[in-house]
């Protein structure tokens, strides 16, 4: 495995990191195998809202909880809907890069593998379901290019910027509570997930 380039770029948002390329194609075609791998375990599924809606991105997890949502709510739970098995294990390139990048003192309990095909988006949101909020969400672009578009917690002006593969954000501090969210893809824009699109891994500490 090629080492990580962590050099941290200013975003201009308190507590909002990103590690542009903090993945070499290298390191992001190791990391997308391992993902694809334990994906096989637990594959992917489209979860629906509350109301019942369809998400437009499908997901899975790794690690001991995973985040799911079904007409009863959405919450952390140890077992995929589905297959009713427990998620696959995290690869420790991610156990890795949690500790590398955020220096939080314990590993992740989750990790939120979100998979988008072309027309996919993802609605602004908060992550605000983890006991803890001062541990910070970890984020790991694999893929096509995204447009991600962040704003303050509380509402009001929000400001879109490009995340390509490889690149590594968090929500820490001021910013854990951000808005946020994908407008759209730029489909074609990468070669890296079979079948096309982008995968999205968050690392979380949920208890
Ligand atoms: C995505 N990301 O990049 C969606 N959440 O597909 C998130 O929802 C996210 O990028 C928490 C922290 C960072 C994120
Ligand atoms: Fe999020």
């Amino acid at each position: 495995m090629t080492p990580f380039n962590l050099r941290e770029t200013p975003t201009g948002i308190e507590g909002f990191r990103l590690w542009p390329s903090a993945l070499g194609m290298e390191a992001q075609q190791a990391l997308l195998n391992q993902v694809l791998a334990a994906v096989d375990q637990a594959p992917f599924y489209q979860p629906v809202t509350t109301g019942g809606r369809p998400f437009s991105v499908q997901m899975t997890n790794l690690g001991p909880l995973g985040w799911v949502s079904d007409r009863a709510g959405y919450r952390y739970q140890a077992h995929h809907p589905v297959t009713d098995q427990p998620w696959p294990a995290l690869p420790r390139i991610l156990l890795d890069l949690w500790s590398e990048l955020t220096g939080w003192p314990s590993p992740p309990d989750a990790c939120l593998v979100n998979l988008y095909r072309h027309e996919a988006r993802m609605g602004l949101h908060q992550d605000r379901d983890e006991q803890d909020l001062n541990a910070p969400v970890l984020s790991i672009s694999l893929g096509d290019t995204a447009l991600f578009r962040i704003g303050p917690a509380q509402g009001g002006r929000t400001q879109g910027l490009k995340l390509t593969s490889g690149d590594i954000c968090a929500l820490t501090g001021p910013a854990r509570l951000a808005r946020h969210g994908i407008d759209r893809l730029l489909p074609g824009s990468s070669r890296l997930v079979p079948g096309g699109g982008r995968i999205n891994l968050t690392l979380r500490k949920v208890t």
